[in-house]
């Protein structure tokens, strides 16, 4: 791998220059190291048993590395290939669903105190706050958005801790989706539960039967998305607006010269929302004006970034492998980070330069960085403290560039949105996108979500949206996925030339990009609702598993998205992770993710590596559930050619803002 060139994707492709040798940001003389070096620098490999996941360090005999049908490589314990990989997959859902539990619960409670007038967030979507209190069994008659919030918050505070009774928004799936979730007994019972539940399962000598750690890993997973998630979006959503369409950019270049930089990466909107409002402020515009910037630049980095993105138009800096770059400018005054997704690295590169890395969680704390607290009952008053520190260190900014990157894109698909623009005003619907998918001018929808990850090619996430939509295949993306994505121009109206002729002719009576962006990680949760959608509208089958759907996890780096991957299997959706997986070292693992659990489940987990390999997957899963439906019709499978791959480049916005002062 090349890592120069790594680096200079990270920054918009421009060749960022380091103060003394102005070539390409190297480390030679800022010292920046980043983690396009330190993957490079790592002298050890990726261990085969880990990889695989069959190294077992569950207890102080071990760790044992395990080797599938080798009988003197079990563990000391007797533990055998499928156990260890099967635990150890189940203990990332376990992971990956506990942090957007807390998401959800932290949202949850600040929902909570908006709704009793003790935070500055208010209720913006009143019509959300009412289909949502009927979701969960309020009688909402008679009763103004005031109590219907505070009477909402508080049942979905006690779901987080119940012992019986079923999640709520489960309800909102197919009906056959339900009623096989009961069958199976996967209906989660309570949110935290799950979770609990599954780390005493994977503890040493508890759950050794992988198909029944599987099982458990299901429910668990299907707390995060049919709960947590939905829970953290929906809510999201009511304090601080659903998303509507909505211009803006993405790309290292969204950083300005003349104003204070502000990058919030991590994942909460909460800390971001109250930025972004106190960043109007006409005495913090001031103070800024004071120092001699222009105004205050506030960006994203993330899912934070993808959050203020779909809400506020706000530009996003940068994806997961952007986040030391986008500080490596030199020209960002402050980081503002909360959780998840922040990497230690980042107080190294802020400390090269002026930058402030600012933790706010009293869950995450950093060496090296500031730590103010957030409150969110002084939410405002938190985030001017916040904006004040980084506008005092305008006048300490030394030299910096910003390469002029920066694509145009439009997002903020939600579901609401998606079923506004194909319906038209006066008949919300998917009937036009389920009719146009019979039809064969869609072939079908394929999701691409997750994250990036510094040991894949960056470039798999747009060819393979690139190929999709070439073969009329309508995409839907989210988190650093979508960030990727857009930074490559495929969210852009403009992206419709791109598209084969049936989509493109949908596209254009619409007015969408190619490719719709859908949110962050957690809205991933607008998507099982997208699908259930179409599934009530009929036309295409009677749960999820009969869509013509499909989705991937190309560069899958966090716990976080096999919790998502497991929770869409668990719903009926096939899900394809690349460029590994996590339980290859049992074959027999792999072979009942990727195969056994269809009968059971509906669908399945497959693995891809290249972007073709992707595509040709993606595209056979749709085909074969268009004959399975008998809607299949002759469509020849477009291949990229390069005239398609010049279109796209006159898409990239190129260019540089110069080395600075
Ligand atoms: Ni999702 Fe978003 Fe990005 Fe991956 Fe991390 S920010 S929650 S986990 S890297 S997509
Ligand atoms: Fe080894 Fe078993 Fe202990 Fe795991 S639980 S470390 S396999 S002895």
């Amino acid at each position: 791998m090349d890592t120069s060139k790594r680096f200079k994707d990270s920054a918009g492709g421009a060749n960022i220059k380091c103060e003394a040798c102005r070539d390409v940001l190297c480390n030679c003389s800022t010292e920046v190291v980043t983690a396009f070096h330190r993957v490079e620098r790592r002298s050890v490999e990726p261990c085969l048993f880990g990889k695989g996941g069959t190294c077992c360090r569950h207890c102080n005999m071990g760790p044992c590395q395990i080797i599938e049908g080798v009988d003197e490589m079990v563990g000391v314990c007797g533990a055998d290939a499928p156990t260890v990989a099967a635990r150890n997959f189940a203990r990332t859902v376990a992971a990956g669903s506990a942090t957007h539990i807390d998401h959800g619960r932290g949202i949850a409670l600040a929902f909570l105190s908006a709704a009793k007038g003790e935070n500055a967030y208010g209720i913006k979507d009143k019509v959300k706050l009412r289909q949502t209190a009927v979701r969960y069994g309020i009688d909402i008659a008679d009763k103004d958005a005031k109590d219907l919030a505070i009477e909402l918050g508080e049942k979905i505070i006690k779901e987080f801790g119940q012992q019986e009774g079923g999640i709520s928004l489960m309800k909102r799936a197919p009906a056959p989706r339900q009623e096989l979730w009961k069958l199976l007994n996967l209906w989660p019972r309570g949110i935290d539960r799950e979770v609990v539940e599954l780390m005493h399962r994977t503890h040493m000598g508890v759950d050794q039967e992988y198909q029944h750690l599987i099982h458990g890993a299901a429910r668990c997973a299907l707390t995060d998305g049919w709960g947590a998630s939905m829970i953290a979006t929906e809510l999201s959503d009511i304090m601080f607006g659903t998303p509507v369409p909505i211009r803006t950019k993405i790309n290292i270049g969204v950083l300005k010269k003349d104003e204070v930089n502000i990058t919030v990466h991590g994942h909460e909107p909460v800390v971001a929302e109250a930025l972004a409002m106190a960043a109007n402020d006409p005495e913090i515009i001031a103070e800024a004006k004071r120092v001699g910037a222009k105004g205050i630049n506030l960006a994203g980095v993330c899912c934070t970034g993808n959050e203020i993105l779909m809400r506020r138009g706000l530009p996003i800096a940068g994806s997961f492998i952007q986040q030391e770059t986008v500080l490596a400018t030199g020209a960002v005054e402050a980081m503002v980070v909360d959780v998840q997704c922040v990497m230690q690295g980042l107080s190294n590169v802020a400390g090269r330069f002026h930058t402030e890395l600012i933790t706010t969680s009293d869950k995450a704390m950093i060496s090296g960085a500031t730590h103010i607290q957030f409150d969110e009952h002084h939410a405002i008053e938190s985030a001017k403290t916040i904006l004040r520190k980084a506008i005092s260190k305008f006048t300490e900014r030394g030299k910096y560039y910003i390469p002029l990157y920066q694509s145009d894109v439009v997002a903020g698909f939600s579901h609401e949105t998606i079923d506004y623009m194909l319906g038209g005003r006066f008949r919300d619907s998917y009937k036009p996108l389920n009719d146009n998918i019979i039809n064969g001018r869609i072939r079908g929808v394929a999701a691409i979500v997750g994250c990036d990850n510094f040991r894949v090619n960056d470039e798999t996430h747009y060819e393979l949206a690139k190929e999709l939509i070439a073969n009329d295949i309508l995409v839907v993306a989210t988190g650093c996925a979508a960030s990727t994505i857009g930074r490559h121009g495929l969210l852009s109206p403009e992206a419709i030339s791109l598209a084969g002729s049936g989509l493109r002719e949908v596209l254009e009576a619409v007015g969408c990009p190619p490719v719709l962006h859908m949110g962050s990680c957690v809205d991933n949760s607008r998507i099982l609702i997208a699908l259930t959608e179409m599934v009530k509208t009929g036309g295409l089958g009677k749960d999820i598993p009969d869509l013509p759907a499909v989705g991937c996890a190309p560069q899958w780096m966090s716990e976080k998205a096999v919790a998502i991957g497991h929770y869409f299997v668990a719903s009926g959706a096939r899900v394809i992770f690349g460029p590994n997986f996590p339980t290859s070292g049992s074959k027999v693992v792999t072979d009942y993710l990727f195969n056994g659990m269809l009968e059971k489940y509906g669908a399945v987990w497959d693995v891809a590596s290249t972007a073709n390999d992707f595509a040709n997957k993606m595209i056979d899963a749709i085909n074969m559930k268009r004959a399975a439906l008998g809607i299949d019709k002759k469509s020849e499978r477009v291949l990229f050619d390069m005239a398609m791959r010049r279109d796209i480049g006159s898409i990239h916005g190129v260019g540089c803002q110069g080395p600075g002062h």
